[in-house]
């Protein structure tokens, strides 16, 4: 099949989820055209089957805003109509889907019918998209969707008490490749972040107010009066600065290390014990299965589509978002025995393998091939 992909190529979760779905999809034949305004961070561009085509948005002194919906619908009209492809799937409501519907109404005029499958991924529901300026868009768009997918129950459930929805949702769960862990470091060079007899505490996120960043420090800093340890923060954002300030008023400075972004998360989760994720909200919370597949337990709030991620007991813990002394005390309790941590470790993998990357493609595959069936029958 000849499949459009239209994403954020940025470090967000949504655009890893779609960029990792495509360069699958295209392993397994089919033609895929990544359709975005910068080349996905993680695709691997020059591969078989895989293309990428840039959204311009040209600079005009008129616009206070630069129109980027229309450029990309435009893009879309003419990618389609150029290659031949034969069904969207758009990642992200805003403004994806309403860009997708906007290509499909113009293909329509030049008799060209395509089907368009929405993915929702979590902010573009609960954060963004429920805002009184953009629900009216959002819930078009979602209900002219020819299919729509959200990446966990949680977040159907919250799509349809927040908007009113006439479509089907089906819960198509984020996903990784259990593969590509396999013997990625056999030495994971603790050594470069720590001492011998220091466990290693892991971040990872765009350090948004909605990670709560706050709490993964005031989390460590509990831990790290129990059990000797480093916490490495992962990721660039707006809340960097507040939690510099708090490592400094804690006086953590030797013990937190800032890193930035970095194409590196291998090696960084190759040698963690624990992975913090705190946050206010998370539809699904990749970066924790990213987490689990190298065997790194996870504290996180309970909040969203985390309980179905993160297995209470077994994979690590979850607390009420906000309860930094519990998440504290349960890290401590994974942390401070080695024979227990090796166990959750070894849970942690057994917990990812529930969403590895070959069980999670054939849904994409099938809802694909029904869309177009239903589509083309529809359309006849
Ligand atoms: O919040 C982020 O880290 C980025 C955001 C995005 O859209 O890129 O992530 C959302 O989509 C991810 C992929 O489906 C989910 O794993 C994240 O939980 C979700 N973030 C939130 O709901 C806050």
């Amino acid at each position: 099949m000849k499949i459009g992909i239209v994403c954020y190529p940025t470090f967000g979760g949504s655009g890893v989820v779609a960029t990792e779905l495509g360069m699958r999809l295209a392993t397994r034949g089919h033609e895929v055209h990544f359709i975005t305004y910068k080349q996905p961070v993680r695709l691997e561009h020059l591969s078989k089957n895989i293309y990428f085509h840039e959204v311009n948005v040209p600079d005009y002194p008129l616009f206070h805003y630069q129109p980027y919906e229309l450029a990309l619908s435009s893009k879309l009209v003419d990618m389609v109509k150029l290659h031949g492809i034969e069904l969207l799937h758009v990642h992200y409501a805003i403004p994806h889907a309403y860009a997708g519907y906007m290509a499909k109404k113009m293909l329509e005029e030049e008799s060209i019918y395509i089907p368009m499958v929405t993915t929702l991924h979590g902010t573009d529901i609960t954060l963004v998209g429920n805002h009184p300026f953009y629900k009216p868009a959002v819930t078009f768009s979602i209900n002219k969707s020819d299919a729509v997918t959200s990446v966990s129950d949680s977040l159907k459930q919250d799509t349809l008490r927040l908007f009113d929805i006439k479509n089907e949702i089906e819960v198509v769960p984020n996903f990784i490749d259990n593969k590509k862990t396999k013997n990625v470091f056999t030495d994971c060079q603790r050594e470069l972040m720590a001492n011998e007899d220091e466990k290693i505490i892991t971040h990872i996120s765009n350090f948004r107010k909605v990670k709560r960043i706050d709490d993964v420090i005031d989390i460590f800093y509990r831990i790290q009066q129990k059990v000797k340890s480093k916490l490495l923060m992962v990721g660039e954002g707006p809340e960097v600065i507040s939690a510099k300030a708090l490592v400094n008023k804690y006086n953590l400075k030797d013990k937190v290390v800032f890193l930035g972004e970095s194409n590196e998360i291998e090696k960084i989760l190759c040698f963690s014990d624990l992975f913090l994720l705190p946050s206010q909200n998370e539809s699904f919370g990749l970066a924790a299965l990213e987490a689990m597949t190298y065997n790194v337990p996870v504290i996180s709030s309970n909040t969203g589509g985390l309980p179905e991620v993160n297995t209470q007991g077994f994979s690590g813990f979850l607390s009420d978002v906000g309860n930094v002394e519990e998440m504290a005390e349960k890290g401590i309790y994974i942390l401070e025995e080695e024979t227990r941590l090796e166990q959750f470790k070894k849970n942690a993998k057994e917990n990812a393998l529930k969403f590895d990357i070959e069980l999670i493609i054939p849904k994409y595959e099938s809802i694909y091939e029904r869309t177009l069936a239903n589509f083309k029958a529809k359309s006849l």
